[in-house]
């Protein structure tokens, strides 16, 4: 009999100091850290509930041996962990998600029987999930990119996922050309990259050969795509649904979600440096917001429109690629969203959140758009492969809060245990089985089909430009230049010039102002393919709401300013500035030269949130410089200082800035380019004009006089 050694499970006896120790801290025979448990409650097991002695050595043949298949707490361990990856989403696969509630102002019963749509008092919980589409799990977050809005109500009669994006309108009319339309803006087949960017020919060559994706490429080539905070995005469901109240009258519907905080966007040069300063940007703008205590709150729009007014419309109610401007339709605000709780736990809830946009409450019911009817097959099969199987509505994040009952059974990874004999309906065997309920259940809006059976695109779809045109003439003059700004970016990072020549010709149909403007900027003047439109664009009135730079609300609210802060800071004035800042809604950070911290004019110890090296001027929305003479002079050589304002004075930010921090202005070469965004703060007593200041965001005179479009 081979020889027994008792293999010790308490571990060698010397005793490790510091805050550990006193939570059962020991030290093993090989000087590694094992954390004993206290109680019988806290004891880890496997899988199988057996209770784990070691888990930081595994089951060896002696000391030096080799490591014995037997060990099984190994095997499960390791098995575990080789499967925790799941097939990330093929579209919007980096997201980010939040627990809260929907609350409506008052009663719709005039418009739908929704019964999450009838009582103020109700509040229905959701959980929403933000995203980029074309980058994968682990890409940055502040890519050109339409930004996903997908909202999971859980109705007292049953889940209703409004699974929508940041932009009004789609690239494609038809489901058939999503894979394409994908395929082409993700990494290039043969070499892999770019990583979620569309500035590369497969996706100029696949958009240029699709007129109907005009209008949504001035979108995504519009400050949208690049948003400050998932706190301040707009949002859309898109399609044309239809509304159904209680004597069964429907009405067309279109949903808005509006950001109480108003949209907001960041200017690009300062979206390429936040994906470097913290690729996590919008993510953890959003966990932190809630965290503080800080709730992003949406109102929910509705445009309600009839079969009248869809006749007349210049455009198809059914097609993704237009919207109805608010100045024909307005938008009636109805309700309230308040996210007010992180997930606990990301894979769990955010990556096993299961969207399906067929997933519909009595009250609501699709229209013919053939994009949404294409969404409404694909949602549920990749859920079948990226969670496994039939059973994904079973997982927490994706069960519903109501009652649910049928008699679907089996499949893989069935959690639940039905009970009864009966599996099959009709039964007469349990009479308490479930029963069809033809009053309470989800009835379809009966719609006469429109014809015969034909692979067709209806005439009412064939016009790519004008909504278009509207779109660009409908903005300000910042997000004008903006937008010719990008798309000369995106086309000067197309190798193919035929793309380019392709492209520039769509733009002159769009807009010859626009066209002009990107062909200069590329150096490409007279370039442009002429190209003959199936339908000829028409002037429609301008949408003035379609810009957000003429909404922008002057505030400070969820926002955040950069303190920098040097030896010798003001004590009065960083008091003043950081109180008024908390009273305005917004968040201050102090930014030191070292984590460590600097003194203050009173020889009081200032400790920051930030390291300078850390906290570059693109993760603020306004920046003060509370430095002294000297402080400021030592910054003045530092790369990461001047890097700070010069930044700040290129992205438009307002800049509070005390005497002694002219040295620095000075030395970054800004000094005398002040403009109405720079704020001298003498004491205290300034401390409201940089608060007035700040809350216009930017500075949008100062850029034409930096940047020309390119
Ligand atoms: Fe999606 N889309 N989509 N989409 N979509 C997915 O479903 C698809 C479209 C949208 O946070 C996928 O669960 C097709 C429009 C969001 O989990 C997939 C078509 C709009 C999300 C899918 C569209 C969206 C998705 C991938 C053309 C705005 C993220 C993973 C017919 C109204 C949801 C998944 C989340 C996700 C298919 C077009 C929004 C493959 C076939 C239009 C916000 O099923």
């Amino acid at each position: 009999m081979a020889k027994q050694k008792t293999q010790s499970s308490a571990k060698g006896s010397s005793k490790v100091s510091g805050k550990g120790a006193d939570q059962g801290l020991v030290q093993g025979d090989g000087g590694e850290a094992h954390y004993t448990a206290k109680t019988a409650d806290q004891t880890l097991t496997t899988n199988q509930g057996i209770p784990v002695s070691d888990n930081q050595n595994s089951l060896r043949g002696g000391a030096r041996g080799p490591t014995l298949l037997e060990d099984f707490v190994l095997r499960e361990k390791i098995t575990h962990f080789d499967h925790e990856r799941i097939p990330e989403r093929i579209v919007h696969a980096r997201g980010t998600g939040a627990h809260g509630y929907f609350q409506v102002y008052k009663s719709q019963a005039k418009l739908t029987k929704a019964a999450f749509l009838q009582d103020p008092k109700v509040k229905t919980p959701v959980f929403v999930r933000f995203s980029t589409v074309a980058g994968g799990a682990g890409s940055v977050d502040l890519p050109r990119d339409v930004r996903g809005f997908a909202v999971k109500f859980y109705t007292q009669e049953g889940n209703f996922d409004l699974v929508g994006n940041n932009i009004p309108v789609f690239f494609i009319q038809d489901a058939i050309k999503f894979p394409d339309l994908i395929h082409s803006v993700k990494m290039e087949a043969d070499r892999g990259f770019p990583q979620a960017a569309s500035a590369h020919d497969t996706f100029w060559d696949f958009a240029s050969l699709m007129p109907e994706s005009m209008h949504m490429l001035t979108w995504a080539m519009s400050d949208r795509a690049i948003p400050r905070s998932y706190r301040m995005m707009e949002g859309f469901g898109i399609h044309t649904f239809r509304f159904i109240n209680a004597d069964g009258k429907v009405s067309f519907v279109k949903f808005h979600w509006r950001p109480l905080l108003g949209a907001q966007s960041v200017v690009w040069d300062e979206a390429v440096k936040i994906n470097g300063a913290d690729n996590d940007f919008h993510r953890r703008d959003l966990w932190e917001a809630i965290e503080s205590g800080d709730y992003p709150e949406y109102e929910f729009g509705v445009q309600v429109f009839d079969e009248d007014f869809a006749d007349e419309f210049d455009f198809d109610v059914l097609d993704s690629t237009k919207l109805i401007p608010e100045e024909l339709v307005p938008v009636q605000i109805i309700g309230k969203m308040v996210l007010d709780r992180n997930v606990d736990n990301f894979f769990a809830e955010t990556e096993q959140a299961a969207y399906h946009p067929a997933n519909i409450v009595p009250g609501i019911d699709f229209s013919e758009d053939p994009l949404l009817q294409g969404r409404l097959f694909s949602y549920q099969d990749t859920q079948l492969i990226r969670l496994g199987g039939p059973n994904f509505h079973q997982i927490p994040i994706n069960a519903p809060k109501c009652p649910m009952r049928n008699f679907q059974r089996d499949g893989f990874m069935q959690m639940n245990v039905p009970t009864g004999r009966a599996n099959y309906e009709p039964n007469s065997i349990d009479p308490a089985s479930p029963r069809e309920d033809p009053k309470r259940g989800f009835v379809t809006v009966p719609i006469e089909p429109d014809g015969p059976k034909l692979r067709v695109r209806s005439e009412t779809f064939a016009d790519h430009y004008s909504q278009a045109r509207m779109h660009y003439r409908s903005l300000s003059e910042p997000e004008q230049r903006h937008m010719a700004s990008a798309f000369a970016f995106e086309f000067a990072k197309v190798e193919t010039p035929a793309i380019r020549t392709r492209m520039l010709g769509h733009l002159m149909l769009i807009d010859p102002d626009l066209g002009a403007t990107v062909e200069e900027a590329l150096g490409m003047e007279g370039q442009a393919d002429k190209i003959t439109p199936a339908r000829a664009p028409i002037d429609v009135d301008p949408s003035p709401t379609l810009s957000i730079v003429n909404k922008a609300p002057e505030t400070l609210k969820g926002r955040k300013v950069g303190v920098l802060v040097s030896d010798g800071v003001p004590a009065a004035l960083l008091t003043s500035l950081l109180t008024a800042i908390e009273k305005e809604g917004a968040k201050a950070a102090i930014i030191a030269p070292k984590i460590g911290g600097v003194r203050d004019d009173g020889g009081k110890t200032v400790m920051p949130q930030h390291a300078l090296s850390g906290a570059p001027s693109v993760l603020f929305d306004a920046v003060v410089l509370a430095l002294s003479e000297d402080g400021a002079a030592q910054l003045s050589t530092e790369a990461a200082a001047l890097g700070f304002v010069n930044d700040a004075f290129g992205h438009l930010k307002i800049i509070g800035h005390t005497k002694g921090a002219m040295a620095l202005l000075e030395a970054a070469g800004i000094s005398d380019k002040a403009d109405d965004g720079f704020v001298a703060l003498a004491g205290a007593r300034d401390t409201a004009a940089f608060i007035a200041a700040a809350k216009r965001h930017r500075v949008w005179d100062r850029e034409p006089k930096l940047r020309s479009p390119g």
